[in-house]
């Protein structure tokens, strides 16, 4: 089949996702937490990273503070400029998918639409949603870079939760409560749904 956009075709390549399954000896997928800011996304996806690798498993964090430093350093944090940051992302986190990795993401991702538009990038069961859920008032009070006061204060626009709306998900797989689980128990509950998913099984041949 080939693909075409305009002048442009898609070019096929000799090896195939199984081929990398095979070469990795597991499977790939994208886990994209989402949550406000403070609520732990950055840290269960570096956790849970550690685990991963303890396994075996080739994987990697796409984090947002260090994102927009470099590919999306032109992006702010309009409803436009989020949705691109987004659709960046849900790119890059593709190509790590299909160079079979386990790719992790930590963007607020605050808009439905924006993480569906995501999802729909994806064959069913490779995009796994972790809604990494905390209370504003407990997120408010970790204020780990400080960024909550600023936003009270005014200095900060458009921010999440306070000046900004975020969009729970609606039917995510997975919903850690970080106000009442340990880290450690979060990291357990997601490598629990990947193994009954089958996604830490063994490739073998190759
Ligand atoms: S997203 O909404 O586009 O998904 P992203 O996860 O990339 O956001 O970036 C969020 C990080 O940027 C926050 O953790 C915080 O450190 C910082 N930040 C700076 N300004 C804002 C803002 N107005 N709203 C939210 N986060 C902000």
């Amino acid at each position: 089949m080939v693909h075409l956009i305009g002048n442009i075709v898609w070019q096929e390549t000799k090896v195939s996702r199984e081929d990398r399954y095979r070469l990795n000896k597991h499977k790939s997928c994208l886990l994209w937490f989402t949550g406000l800011s403070g609520a732990g996304k950055s840290t269960l996806a570096i956790a849970l990273e550690k685990e991963l690798y303890d396994f075996g498993i080739r994987s990697y964090v796409l984090d947002g503070d260090n994102i927009r430093h470099g590919l999306n350093k032109n992006l702010g944090f309009s409803p436009e400029d989020r949705k691109e940051n987004i659709r960046r992302i849900g790119e890059v986190a593709k190509l790590f998918v299909d160079a079979g990795l386990f790719a992790l993401s930590a963007f607020i991702s605050p808009y439905r639409e924006d993480r569906q538009m995501v999802r729909e990038r994806f064959v069913p069961g490779e995009f796994i949603e972790v809604y990494v859920k905390c209370p504003l008032e407990v997120c408010e009070r970790r204020d780990p870079k400080g960024l909550y006061k600023k936003a009270r204060k005014g200095e900060i626009q458009n921010f999440t939760g306070i000046s900004a709306p975020y969009e729970e998900p609606l039917n995510p797989e997975i919903i850690v409560e970080t106000d009442k689980q340990t880290l450690e128990q979060s990291v357990q509950q997601i490598i629990g749904y990947l193994k009954e998913r089958g996604l830490l099984d063994m490739v073998h041949g190759g």
